[in-house]
């Protein structure tokens, strides 16, 4: 059983004799190494942009200028941080349980920096630059406003899903597949307020999983999971591993 561990014990067994676990991250993952999540205010320039305005492809069309540069700001922010202990915790529990499979909606790349493997980036990824125009991925000219793609002349576009595109048909299988066989769900650091990724909980749950939810402010979801852990995830998630290595 577990000790001197505030995850409950069910859980715990729960995660033990799991032969397959699907955690699914949201921006709250990130959070602890200062990457701002999207319900904080984004600091100085940013303040008067909501990022549901920018994360769009009319927002783009409309100011792709003003779009290259949020998207440029938030690259470096996040170049500039690392992975907290919640990124590596997830990292490790892969290799304590028979199979994990990681879906982040973040587009940060902090994941993959902690270590964690074959992750399934559910809304891209905010380092690549792809041509608007077909969606190619590119290398894009950092120095100018709004870089053009060398094979066709349109603009490039951070290779991100945007608020209205859909997710990438591959990303979208494989977590709807993993989600549907997995025994335990995490649902970690996610508002679970944007779809189609918050349906992954509902897919778990329908097909028989034990769902939790690591958070500190509970979600509208927590009170359909089995476990709502109320904390940071970069104090739970090391906390959980611990006791699952115990
Ligand atoms: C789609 C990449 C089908 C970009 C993102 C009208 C038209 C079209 C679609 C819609 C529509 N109305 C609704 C929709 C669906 C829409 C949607 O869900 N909208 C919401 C706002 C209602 N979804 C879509 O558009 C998706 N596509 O539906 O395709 C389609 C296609 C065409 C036409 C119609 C339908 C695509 C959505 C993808 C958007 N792209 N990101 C970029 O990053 O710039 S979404 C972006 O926001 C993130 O990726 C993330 O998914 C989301 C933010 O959510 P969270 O990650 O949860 O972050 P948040 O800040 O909200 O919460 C953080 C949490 O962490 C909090 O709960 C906090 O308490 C917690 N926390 C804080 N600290 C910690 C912590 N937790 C743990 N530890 C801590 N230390």
């Amino acid at each position: 059983m577990a000790v001197n561990c505030d995850i409950p014990d069910a859980l715990i067994v729960a995660l033990r004799d799991a032969r397959h676990i699907c955690i699914l991250t949201g921006a709250g993952v990130s959070a602890e190494s200062g990457v701002p999540t999207f319900r904080e205010a984004q600091d100085g320039l940013w303040a008067k942009h909501d990022p549901h305005d920018l994360a769009t492809p009319d927002a783009f069309l409309a100011d792709p200028v003003l779009v290259w540069r949020w998207y440029r700001w938030r690259r470096d922010l996040v170049a500039e941080a690392e992975p907290n202990p919640g990124h590596h915790a997830i990292a490790r529990l892969a290799e304590l349980v028979p199979r994990l499979t990681l879906v982040t909606q973040n587009v940060d790349n902090m994941h993959q920096r902690a270590g964690s493997r074959d992750v399934i980036e559910f809304h891209g990824n905010i380092f690549e630059d792809r041509c608007f125009a077909d969606g190619s991925l590119q290398v894009g000219d950092p120095t100018t406003a709004v870089p053009m793609c060398s094979e066709c002349g349109s603009h490039l576009r951070p290779g991100v899903v945007w608020f209205g595109e859909s997710i990438p048909e591959q990303a979208l299988h494989e977590s709807c597949a993993a989600a549907s066989d997995c025994d335990v769900f995490l649902s970690i650091g996610t508002s679970s307020l944007v779809y189609p990724a918050a349906g992954l909980a509902d897919l778990a749950r329908q097909n028989g999983a034990t769902v939790a939810e690591v958070n500190p402010n509970p979600t509208m979801h927590a009170g359909s999971f089995d476990y709502a852990l109320a904390g940071n995830s970069g104090v739970v998630l090391p906390e959980l591993v611990n006791c699952l290595a115990v």
